[in-house]
């Protein structure tokens, strides 16, 4: 009798683990599938046509009104690439300066990736060049070199300071060949679009609409390196005793492994 009444409680922990990380994996899935497409967008039309095809109040307009296409993330915003060599022709022909994260002017560097387009929701990003941050320079640095989405370690995101992690995409010339070699692609290379999965509040805002949510604790993990998890999302785990369920999250980037870890809240 209590041996089975304990094998129904695990199945319940089973399905109801399950059901979370199948569902956030889909939201993750939709949201990166249409930065992808913003970013075809952005190649598209707004290469090499003078006056560009996209300004700034199109672009936040646009993207806005497809807000509901990317539900986990905070925001889009358009990266431009920018040579040394043309920072002064920028700025002038932009009529800004660019800043570093800390809000400073940016100091010299070899090239820059100031935000040109973003989205109302992360407005705070524009004009900042995204290589003044250790995570978005990986990200960034990544992104072209593998033409995928790529996501940053977990980290406190600019203006809300929630937990999250970061997607780029990478803009490419069009002219680039489906077979290109790194070395092409990095050449290609013309700018990065992006966005903070707001993870702390907006997978809350999910799990929080599923039936039985009371009863268990959800945590997840950057298990990249499986012996140094990283904390993305849940309360710190203080109990470690309590019968666990693990289960695996795919979002999207080959390089990072993901596992969603679910627990009663009490002893069963
Ligand atoms: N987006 C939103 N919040 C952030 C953030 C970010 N990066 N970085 C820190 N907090 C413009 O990689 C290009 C977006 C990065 C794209």
């Amino acid at each position: 009798q209590r041996r089975q009444s304990m094998d129904r409680a695990e199945e319940r922990l089973v399905s109801m683990c399950e059901e979370r990380a199948r569902m956030l994996q889909e939201q993750f899935g939709v949201t990166v599938n249409h930065v992808h497409a913003i970013a075809i967008l952005i190649a598209t039309f707004n290469y090499e046509k003078s006056p560009p095809a996209i300004d700034p109040d199109t672009f936040a307009t646009y993207t806005a009104r497809t807000s509901f296409e990317r539900p986990l993330l905070n925001g889009v915003a358009y990266a431009q690439r920018v040579f040394h060599h043309e920072r002064e022709m920028f700025e002038s022909q932009q009529g800004w300066i660019m800043n570093t994260m800390q809000r400073e002017p940016a100091p010299p560097r070899d090239e820059y990736a100031p935000v040109i387009f973003s989205q109302d929701t992360v407005s705070y990003l524009a004009r900042i060049d995204m290589m003044s941050g250790e995570e978005d320079q990986e990200n960034i640095l990544r992104a072209r070199t593998t033409g995928k989405a790529v996501l940053t370690n977990p980290f406190r995101l600019l203006g809300s300071n929630h937990l999250g992690v970061v997607l780029t995409f990478a803009v490419y010339r069009p002219d680039l060949p489906a077979d290109a070699s790194v070395e092409q692609r990095v050449e290609a290379t013309i700018g990065y679009l992006g966005g903070g999965f707001d993870v702390e509040s907006l997978v809350e805002n999910l799990l929080s609409k599923l039936a039985g949510n009371q009863d268990i604790v959800v945590n997840v993990y950057d298990v990249t390196n499986a012996s140094e998890p990283m904390a993305l999302y849940g309360p710190s785990i203080l109990d470690e005793q309590v019968p666990l369920h693990v289960s695996m999250l795919d979002f999207g980037d080959p390089f990072r492994r993901h596992e969603m870890r679910c627990r009663y809240r009490q002893k069963p």
